[in-house]
C-alpha cells in the first residue's frame, strides 16, 4: 500500500468555497484533496484528507497518525494561534509537518500574526491560496526524500 500523507483542517474549513470567497477562494475541501492527491502521486504517495472543528478530534487524528501517515500537511484553521494541545501533539509525530494558512495571516488582524504550530512545523506556507496544500505537499515529498 501507498504512504499515506495525512491533510488535516481545523475549524470552519469545511466552509471553503461556500462563502467568503474574496479571502478564501471559491474552490472546496473536496478541490483541495484532488490537488493533494495530485502532487503526492507525483512520489507515489497517497493522501487522507480530514477536516474537525473540535480541538480534541484533531489531536486524536494527529497521534493516530504516528502509526497511519509518513507526514502531516496542516491547517489547523483558529487553533494554529490557541491550541498548545495540538502543537504538543505534533510535537509526537516524528514525519515532516508543513503548515498551511490559505489567507495571509500577517495581512490580518495582530492576533493571527502568531502560530503555535509553527514552532513544530518544517516548512509554512501562507497566502498561496488553495494552491499553498499543493505545495505544502510537494515539500513534505522532498522532505521524505521520495
Ligand atoms: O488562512 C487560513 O487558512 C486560516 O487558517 C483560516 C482560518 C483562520 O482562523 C486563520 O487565522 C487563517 C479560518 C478558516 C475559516 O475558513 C473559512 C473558509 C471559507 C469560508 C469561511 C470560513
Amino acid at each position: 500500500m501507498a504512504d499515506t500523507i495525512l491533510i488535516l483542517n481545523g475549524p470552519n474549513l469545511n466552509m471553503l468555497g461556500k462563502r467568503q470567497p474574496d479571502l478564501y477562494g471559491d474552490e472546496t475541501l473536496n478541490d483541495v484533496a484532488r490537488l493533494c492527491a495530485e502532487a503526492a502521486s507525483a512520489f507515489d504517495c497517497g493522501v487522507e484528507m480530514r477536516q474537525s472543528n473540535f480541538e480534541g478530534q484533531l489531536v486524536d487524528w494527529i497521534q493516530d497518525a504516528r502509526e497511519s501517515a509518513v507526514g502531516i500537511v496542516i491547517n489547523p484553521g483558529a487553533y494554529s494561534h490557541t491550541s498548545i494541545a495540538i502543537l504538543d501533539a505534533l510535537h509526537m509525530f516524528e514525519g515532516p509537518v508543513v503548515e498551511v494558512h490559505v489567507s495571509n495571516i500577517h495581512a490580518r488582524e495582530s492576533f493571527r500574526h502568531h502560530s503555535y504550530v509553527s514552532k513544530r512545523a518544517d516548512a509554512i506556507i501562507i497566502g498561496c491560496g488553495v494552491q499553498g496544500y499543493g505545495f505544502a505537499v510537494q515539500r513534505v515529498g522532498a522532505l521524505l526524500k521520495k
